[in-house]
């Protein structure tokens, strides 16, 4: 049993596995750089280690391990990111006698080149886009004509939509391998590349297993998250709502098979693209918890951090047959600008009103007089919400967006707030190219000047409340009203 968990990372996912580790009586201790000596993972932690200057120190394995021998922890949660899929890491816990909270490093490998993981599953009999090796030009022509133009150049080594480039005709070929290769070389250390046959229009669907060390597996069900920018994932929702019933079951028994094959255990990902013709091929898998674990959390009623660590202990799944109700959507909260481009938009939180009620759960890194770093990922809050059909969550999620507000920085809420009322995206009808589709959305978002009117609102209420000075008649106040206006105007 675990009974001090040192927690690899930051942010809100470092408070999502604080608080699991809480509830299990599990003392945790974080871990943080100088650029987050004031953040918000360190209140929920009861001890904190300095990792020290450089903000990429929770990426340094011997500083990490450091902490966790000088802190006394005896495992080690990597939350997403960071070192989460880095299996010499894990082996490296495994050497220093930590519990690692995750995947054996054996899985970790196996799943880390892609080249290698399309060979696995193929061989485990789990369906991978048709394509193959281009390690000369000459192979890559042969493999090219094989699956069909037009097709994908992919660096083996490569991740998150780097490194990806598509050749519609043979005689475009050779300069995108060339490039590709050397767009590789410099990112990921690697020229090695592969093709694939390009799929149209694909939605990303993605099943979550859960295995234990016994070896039982079970899934969880699909996550769609095919609404993305620049591969980065915005809305994820289940269930997928084109899916028929008979391409889920088949999809589930092929991630299990994936799973199995690798010897995994712990939670993990099969992430899967499916054509519009409702085919659906392997893409990778992602051994570590991921960002929109939630949705599953709320539809299941599975506890995904708590199910890790009794793993981690040794302790079987304590589910039997998975089950699930209603739909549950999220939206990622960053601080960008969605009229500039989405740049990245660090600095002071003066204002910080979350929704909550019926619902609706908000997993945070941040509050109100949180600095913002510009040296990690924009993501400041998940805003997840549960109904009983999508139609209810769809309804939840613009009321929980349109109580958010945040002051000081720029966030992508107006931008989500369109999306939530995007005809398109309402319906359930978009794949992977929804973003780019709709470049109107976000651009007659609520000016950052009315959110800013808000906070002072939300500074004089309080000041009103300690003055105890009468309200505006029938307890609403002139903010409120305004602010709703400006909703309906949109
Ligand atoms: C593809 C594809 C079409 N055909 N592979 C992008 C990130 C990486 N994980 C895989 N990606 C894609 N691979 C084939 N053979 C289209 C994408 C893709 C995509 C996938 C999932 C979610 C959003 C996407 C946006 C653009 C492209």
């Amino acid at each position: 049993m675990p009974t001090k968990l040192l927690i690899a990372n930051r942010g809100e996912i470092a408070v999502r596995v604080a608080r699991a580790a809480r509830e299990r009586g599990i003392e945790v201790v974080a871990v943080f750089t100088e650029a987050d000596r004031h953040s918000l993972h360190l209140r929920y932690a009861d001890e904190a280690v300095a990792l020290g200057d450089d903000p990429r120190a929770y990426l340094d394995i011997e500083r990490i391990i450091q902490a966790a021998r000088r802190s006394g922890a005896d495992a080690v949660h990597p939350g997403y990111g960071f070192l989460s899929e880095n299996a010499d890491f894990a082996e490296a816990c495994q050497r220093a006698r930590l519990g690692f909270v995750g995947p054996p490093p054996s899985a970790i490998r196996a799943m880390g080149s892609k080249e290698r993981a399309r060979a696995a599953m193929t061989a485990a009999g789990v369906p991978v886009v048709p394509g193959g090796p281009a390690s000369t030009l000459e192979e890559a022509r042969e493999t090219a004509r094989r699956v069909g133009y037009p097709i994908l150049v992919k660096a083996t080594d490569g991740g998150g939509g780097k490194g990806m480039r598509r050749v519609d005709r043979e005689a475009e070929l050779a300069q995108v391998l060339e490039r590709t290769a050397s767009e590789a070389l410099s990112a990921f250390g690697s020229r090695a590349v592969y093709i694939e046959k390009a799929i149209d229009h694909p939605r990303h669907v993605e099943i979550q297993v859960l295995g234990d060390r016994e070896g039982r597996l079970v899934h969880l069900f699909e996550r769609d998250c095919s609404i993305q920018r620049r591969h980065q994932k915005i809305i994820e929702e289940t269930p997928c709502p084109p899916l028929p019933p008979a391409t889920l079951e088949e999809m589930c028994r092929v991630a299990l098979r994936a799973a199995e094959s690798i010897g995994y255990y712990s939670a993990g990902t099969c992430e899967f693209l499916l054509d519009s013709n409702g085919a659906f091929y392997f893409l990778e898998m992602n051994t570590r918890l991921q960002v929109e674990h939630p949705i599953t959390e709320l539809v299941t009623g599975v506890d995904l951090v708590h199910e890790m660590l009794r793993i981690a202990d040794g302790e079987p799944i304590s589910i039997d047959v998975p089950r699930r109700r209603g739909a549950a959507i999220e939206a990622r909260i960053n601080a960008e600008d969605p009229k500039r481009g989405f740049l990245p938009s660090p600095g002071n939180i003066e204002q910080w009103l979350a929704p909550s009620g019926p619902g609706v759960r908000v997993d945070s890194g941040v509050a109100a007089g949180s600095e913002v770093s510009p040296h990690y990922d924009p993501l400041l809050a998940k805003l997840v919400v549960w109904g009983e059909t999508r139609a209810a969550a769809v309804a939840r999620l613009r009321r929980a967006l349109s109580e958010f507000a945040v002051v000081g920085i720029d966030t992508n809420l107006g931008f989500l707030l369109d999306l939530s009322q995007d005809p398109a995206f309402v319906r359930g009808d978009y794949a992977t190219d929804f973003v780019n589709l709709h470049p109107e959305l976000g651009a007659t978002a609520l000016p950052q000047a009315a959110l800013h009117d808000l906070g002072r609102a939300l500074g004089a209420l309080s000041l009103l409340d300690e003055k105890s000075e009468p309200r505006a008649p029938n307890g609403t106040s002139p903010w409120v009203l305004a602010d709703r206006a400006r909703l309906r105007e949109r």
